[in-house]
C-alpha cells in the first residue's frame, strides 16, 4: 500500500446481472460478512457494470433488490457496512471518466475478462464492457479503499486498479493520494467452477441452467443439479494430488471443503475410494444445509422491497458523503475549476 496513511477501507460489489450464485457467495459475500467487523466496509450492487451487456430494465430493478437482499441474507449488517447501488452515487462515474484518461489503452487491451465476455464478435461488444475495469478502479478508489475481497477471476482487474492509482499519484505529483488497493482473494471458494464444465467458472449468466447453483434454488433443485453435475467414472482419490487433471471432481470436492470448513485432504480422507453415487448426495445435503437459512432469509427480505429501498437509500447517502469529497479533491488536483 506504499506510504498511504488513510483509514483501512473495504469496497466490493456484485453485478445484478442474474441471481446470486454459489461462486459469488463463496468467493465474495462470505468474506464481506467477516470483514465488516474488521474494516469500514462499502458493499455495492454494481448496476452500472451490469448494463455493459444488455439487461431488461424491469429485471435489472428486480435483480438489484435481489443482490442487495442476498448481501443482507448472508449476514451483511447494513447498520455496520454501507450497502448501496452504484448508480445512486454519481461520483463513481465522474472518477471513472478521469481514470479513462489516466489508464493506457495497452493496459486495457490485456484484460482477459473482456476477451472472454466479448467472445468472437468483439466489434459488437459495448464500449462499456471494454472500459469496465476502469469503472471498477473508480468504484474502489472513490472510497480510497485499501482492501478488496473478490474471487480469483478479478485478480487482473485489481492489478489494473493498482496501476491506475499509482499512475495518478505519479502524474499529478500527488504522493500517496490514492492507496494501492490489496486484493483479498485467498481462501476456499475463491474459484468455483461450472457444474457442467470444470474448466469454466460458475457464472450467474451461464445459459445452461444446470451449470450454476443459485442462492434461491430450493433443496430439490440443488439435489437435481448436483446429481446431474458432470464427473468422470473413477472413484474419488484419498489424497488431493489424485485430483490432478480431474477438474470436475476437484470442483465438487472444493465446494464440499469450502462449505464444510475442512481442507480438501480431510474431505478425501472421508470420501476417498467412494464413487460419485455416494459423494453427490452427501454434497447435496451439505449445500442444502448451508444455503437453506440464507434462502429463507432472502425470500423474507425480497417480500419487503420498501425496506430494501430504504437500506439502499441510506447506504447511498453514507457512500456519497465519503465519495463526493474525494472526487472534489481529484478535480482540483487535475486542474478543473471549482
Ligand atoms: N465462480 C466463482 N468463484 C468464486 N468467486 C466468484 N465470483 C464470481 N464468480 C465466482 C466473485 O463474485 C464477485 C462478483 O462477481 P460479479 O457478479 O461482479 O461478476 P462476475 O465475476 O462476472 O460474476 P458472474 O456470476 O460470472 O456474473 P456474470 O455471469 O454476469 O458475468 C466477484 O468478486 C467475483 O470474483
Amino acid at each position: 500500500m506504499s506510504g498511504y496513511r488513510g483509514p483501512m477501507r473495504v469496497l466490493s460489489g456484485i453485478q445484478p446481472s442474474g441471481g446470486m450464485q454459489l461462486g459469488n457467495y463463496l468467493g465474495a459475500i462470505r468474506k464481506f460478512v467477516e470483514l465488516q467487523h474488521q474494516y469500514e466496509c462499502y458493499y455495492c450492487v454494481v448496476d452500472m457494470h451490469a448494463i455493459t451487456v444488455w439487461q431488461d430494465p424491469e429485471k435489472l430493478r428486480e435483480q438489484t433488490f435481489h443482490i442487495a437482499a442476498s448481501y443482507l441474507a448472508a449476514g451483511v449488517d447494513p447498520n455496520i457496512a454501507t450497502v448501496f447501488h452504484q448508480s445512486a452515487v454519481g461520483a463513481h462515474a465522474e472518477l471513472a471518466w478521469i481514470f479513462n484518461c489516466v489508464a493506457r489503452l495497452g493496459w486495457i487491451d490485456r484484460m482477459t475478462q473482456f476477451k472472454d465476455k466479448a467472445g468472437k464478435d468483439k466489434e459488437r461488444a459495448s464500449v462499456g464492457l471494454y472500459t469496465y475495469p476502469v469503472l471498477q478502479a473508480a468504484d474502489i478508489l472513490v472510497y480510497k479503499a485499501t482492501h478488496v475481497p473478490v474471487g480469483e477471476d478479478q485478480k487482473q482487474h485489481l492489478e489494473l486498479s493498482r496501476d491506475i492509482a499509482g499512475k495518478f499519484n505519479h502524474d499529478f505529483d500527488a504522493d500517496d493520494f490514492f492507496p494501492l488497493p490489496e486484493p483479498l482473494i485467498k481462501g476456499p471458494g475463491a474459484r468455483i467452477m461450472s457444474l457442467r464444465d470444470g474448466a469454466a467458472k460458475m457464472s450467474k449468466s451461464d445459459p445452461s441452467e444446470n451449470a450454476c447453483i443459485f442462492l434461491s434454488d430450493d433443496s430439490d433443485v440443488i439435489a437435481r443439479k448436483i446429481k446431474k453435475a458432470k464427473t468422470d467414472s473413477e472413484p474419488l482419490p484419498s489424497e488431493p494430488k489424485g485430483l490432478e487433471g480431474r477438474l470436475e471432481a476437484a470442483n465438487l470436492v472444493g465446494i464440499y471443503a469450502a462449505l464444510s470448513g475442512k481442507p480438501d485432504a480431510d474431505v478425501l480422507k472421508e470420501f476417498g475410494g467412494q464413487g460419485f453415487g455416494a459423494f453427490k448426495p452427501a454434497l447435496a445435503e451439505l449445500v442444502v444445509e448451508k444455503l437453506a437459512p440464507i434462502s429463507a432469509e432472502l425470500r423474507r427480505l425480497e417480500a419487503d422491497p420498501g425496506y430494501l429501498q430504504q437500506v439502499l437509500r441510506n447506504g447511498a447517502e453514507r457512500a456519497a458523503a465519503v465519495a463526493d469529497p474525494v472526487v472534489a479533491e481529484v478535480k482540483e488536483i487535475v486542474g478543473f475549476l471549482p
